[in-house]
Order: C-alpha cells, then structure tokens, then sequence
C-alpha cells in the first residue's frame, strides 16, 4: 500500500520506510510533483505536524502522516523544541544548530533531553490521528558519530554510551523518538482495513 509522508526530510523518510517495511510504500510530496514549502507555522509538535498532514492531505485527497519532532532540553526549559529545525537562526543549518545548543549549555551542570516526535495521520475518511513517540537522554559534550541526521551528533539516549550518530538506521529506529510513534502508528493501521 502506498502512503504519503508529508515531509521534505529525506532522512526521515528512510527511517520510517525501514520501520514501515515491504507493506507501505511512503509516496513523498515531490514523487506527486510537488516542490514548495510545506508550512509549519503552529507554536506546537502537535499543531505542525496536523498542518502539514493537512497541507499534504488538501493538495492530493489522499491518506496522508507527517512528523514534527522537537529536542527538549532541560536546563533550556524545554528549548529548542518546536523550534529546533530554526533554533540557530532561518537559513542556518544542523551544524550551526548544534554549535549554539552546545554554547547555550556550557554553562550548565545539567544536560538532560529528550527527543519528543509526534505523527499526525489523516486517513482516507478525513479522519485525524496522532501518534507519540518520546526517548530520553542527555546531551553529550562534542560531536560523535557520523550517521543520522538533525541533533544526533549531540545525543546519546539513555542507558547509552554512543550517540544516535554512532549507531546504525536500525539500531536508532529500536529506541528512538520516531521508531516508537511510528511503531504506535502501524499497530494502528494493521487494526483497520487498509482502505483506511
Ligand atoms: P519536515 O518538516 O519536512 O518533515 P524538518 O527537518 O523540518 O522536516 P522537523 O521540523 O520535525 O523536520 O525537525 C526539527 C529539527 O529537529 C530539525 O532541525 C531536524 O534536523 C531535527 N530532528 C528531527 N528529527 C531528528 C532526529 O531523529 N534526530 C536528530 N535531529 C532531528
């Protein structure tokens, strides 16, 4: 069955497709021919992740996820969070996003985080979903590792010692933030028909 992601993350994509299987096959919004801006404008996870299904689902009339996914960090109060794809500044990059969250805690004895990912699903009826998936960690004190994507350099998830950067796509998608939501996700879709 194909499903379209919502989404202009290629990682992303490659997470959720490993996780998914041979059963789904995730349609992007540029395989459709779409190309622009997705917005995500909202001040929550939970109101970015309707308003790109959303945005997605209008365009095409197709059962349609996406993902938004915040890093909260502790000592900042819960910051970056919705805001940690812009948290460096608009037009900066992981790497300078990286370099300010390590700046911001360098100061701080704490260093407890957690990432926090929420799919929003809109089925075939026009019916909302929402799915959760949180893991818990701390932020290490330099870059480790080369694979991932995002803030995975910088966090290492509980009873760990290795970043998600050091670990493989698989090993990652066992424990992490967006394994879980989209684990809770394809229980849900197996219990319905897959008309939905
Ligand atoms: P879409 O909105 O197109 O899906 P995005 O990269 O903008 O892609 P988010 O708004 O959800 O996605 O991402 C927020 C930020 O958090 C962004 O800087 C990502 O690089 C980072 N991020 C998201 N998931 C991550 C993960 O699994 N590991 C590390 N960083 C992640």
């Amino acid at each position: 069955m194909e499903i379209i992601f919502a989404t202009q993350n290629a990682h992303k994509i490659s997470e959720v497709q490993s996780i998914l299987g041979d059963g789904y096959t995730i349609v992007s919004p540029e395989r459709l021919g779409f190309n622009g801006e997705i917005p995500e404008e909202a001040s929550t996870l939970e109101g970015n992740a309707f308003q790109k299904a959303r945005f997605i689902h209008k365009m095409f009339n197709l059962p349609c996820f996406a993902d938004d996914t915040g890093l909260e960090v502790k000592a900042l109060n819960g910051a970056p969070g919705v805001y940690s794809a812009r948290y460096a500044g608009e037009g900066k990059n992981s790497e300078d996003n990286i370099a300010k969250l390590l700046n911001e805690l360098s100061d701080k004895d704490n260093r407890d985080a957690r990432f926090r990912c929420v799919i929003a699903y809109i089925d075939r009826l026009g019916a909302e979903h929402l799915f959760e998936g949180i893991v818990n960690g701390q932020i290490l004190f330099e870059k480790q590792g080369a694979e991932g994507f995002g803030y995975d350099p910088v966090f290492c998830p509980e009873g760990f010692h290795i970043s998600f950067a050091q670990m493989s796509l698989v090993e990652k998608n066992l424990i992490s933030h967006r394994g879980r939501a989209v684990n809770k996700f394809v229980t849900f879709l197996s219990q319905y028909s897959t008309d939905i």
